[in-house]
């Protein structure tokens, strides 16, 4: 028997679900993006908000590439479970603030889309589509008016698949209709998440219509956020055990931590829900949020995904017990804390340690592969921006140099692995560097001489090449680590 509204009745006690009357929601909110994170996070945020008695925020999420959430979604009324786990903690609830998603790989679909976000009754687009969803440039802020996605964009009005064509375009209907504009609300893991959404839609916009961009830039507002969930792909393990807890079937349940956090800046233009309910903070330091939780804990997360995915581990937690790894990321956390400015109130020492915690969390199949992807669009963010910051101060910086040449080991690897993929937008050119020689210095200048990811001034620091170098040189002579085998120093 499927999870839907006829069974809800049915679920044990000891499971939370909706204490409110789903008909009477009003859809307000259009999430772009809608994956596991989205609904262990906003939405279980925004369910709190209805369970409080404010109908006036139902979502409608949308895939935004494969129809795959609609299906398993829509089946059972867009009702979902999420298991939050810890080492000695499970609590399961169904959720029911999303209610209605959007097949992502279908055109009528898509048309569907456009028409909600072009209606008065949104008031609010949500975005968590990763760093690639934005198609900027992340070494120059420019956006990529080559890729095919933003060209077929600009040329189909009627029929957007990117975030940025189907913000413009119904901004574009709205402008139209003398319809006040939604507020654009990225929640991915970005410095200055709502400042880059602003220059990516607006860049957009220019190249459809210069007046649009102009009304875009002085009406739309766009929020930064920070958010925090680790909220890994669902094993089909985790699948069967809750369902045999629900007592029903749910085809795609959510898997996560108890730690959640969402930081706001509050600037909406049609109101918004009272966020605080679920949990989240409204605060005018979101840089210092963002930037903490990117370097510590997204820089880690991607250290520990490039040595583990070298030493074998297949998850984090798995990972977190070994010295070699946890030795690194020790150093790389004092490398950070030395140029970390802290929110008010928080002590970074605390939030590490906090950080080691959740990473250790037995229950959570947190795969190394799958922090592994994307590195080309992760590693500025993360581990560059405070590199670059301790260049500037002239100080060195061995473990983000060891983090970096952990990544330089993954892609050379893969480029020698027969059949190997690399998942990353920019794995053609990466894999091309990295496979070209297998001379420890050429590799290591080969990729660091891609300027999208690296600019111009990593690479000319000669002090930090040599920094680099050494520790790419140090990786493949440590027999705890499997490297391609052939690189020679
Ligand atoms: C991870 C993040 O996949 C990744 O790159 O570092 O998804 C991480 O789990 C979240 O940002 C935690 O909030």
């Amino acid at each position: 028997m499927r999870l839907s509204e006829n069974t809800l009745a049915q679920l044990p006690s000891s499971i939370g679900r909706p204490a409110y009357d789903r008909r009477k929601i009003s859809a307000s909110i259009v999430h772009l993006g809608l994956g596991a994170f989205h609904r262990a996070h906003q939405a279980l945020m925004t369910e709190a908000v209805l369970n409080s008695g404010d109908l006036a925020w139902g979502i409608v999420g949308a895939g935004m590439q494969s129809s795959g959430m609609r299906d398993a979604l829509a089946p059972q009324d867009c009702l979902y479970a999420v298991a939050e786990f810890g080492a000695d903690f499970e609590r399961i609830s169904v959720v029911g603030a999303i209610v209605d998603a959007v097949g992502g790989a279908e055109d009528a679909e898509k048309v569907r889309l456009l028409a909600k976000m072009s209606d008065v009754s949104t008031r609010i687009v949500s975005i968590t589509v990763t760093e690639k969803g934005y198609y900027l440039d992340l070494a120059t802020g420019k956006l990529q008016l080559q890729s095919p996605a933003i060209a077929a964009d600009l040329a189909n009005p009627a029929l957007p698949r990117t975030i940025l064509g189907l913000i413009v375009y119904a901004l574009r209907n709205r402008k139209a209709a003398g319809v006040q504009p939604f507020t654009v609300l990225s929640c991915d893991n970005l410095p200055n998440n709502g400042k880059l959404a602003r220059a990516a839609v607006v860049a957009f916009a220019r190249e459809v219509d210069a007046e649009l961009a102009a009304w875009i830039e002085a009406s739309v507002c766009f929020p930064c956020t920070m958010v925090d969930r680790i909220t890994p792909a669902t094993t089909d393990a985790d699948r069967a055990h809750i369902n045999e807890r629900l007592g029903v079937e749910d085809a795609w349940p959510v898997v996560t931590e108890q730690f959640v956090q969402w930081v706001i800046e509050d600037k909406f233009s049609m109101g918004r829900p009272d966020w605080t309910l679920g949990g989240a903070v409204f605060s005018d330091e979101i840089e210092r949020w963002e930037s903490m939780k990117l370097r510590c804990l997204n820089g880690s997360h991607s250290t520990l995904a490039y040595l583990g995915q070298l030493t074998g581990r297949e998850t984090v937690a798995e990972a977190m017990q070994l010295p070699l790894i946890t030795d690194i990321l020790d150093a790389l956390w004092l490398e950070n804390r030395e140029v970390l400015q802290a929110p008010k109130g928080v002590d970074p020492a605390d939030y590490i340690e906090q950080l080691k915690q959740r990473f250790r969390n037995p229950a959570l199949k947190h795969r190394t592969a799958q922090i592994a992807s994307d590195g080309s669009q992760k590693l500025p963010q993360r581990l560059l921006a405070p590199l670059r910051e301790r260049m500037a101060k002239g100080v060195p910086s061995p473990a983000i140099a060891t983090a970096i040449a952990a990544w330089m080991h993954f892609a050379v690897k893969t480029a020698h692995t027969s059949g190997g993929v690399l998942s990353d937008p920019m794995s053609t050119e990466i894999l091309a560097q990295a496979g070209k020689s297998t001379d420890a210095a050429t590799i290591v200048d080969n990729l660091l001489g891609l300027q999208k990811i690296f600019g111009q001034d990593v690479p000319a620091n000669t002090a930090f090449r040599a920094e680099l170098l050494g520790k790419f040189i140090e990786l493949a002579k440590n027999p705890a680590v499997a490297t391609a085998t052939q690189i020679t120093a």
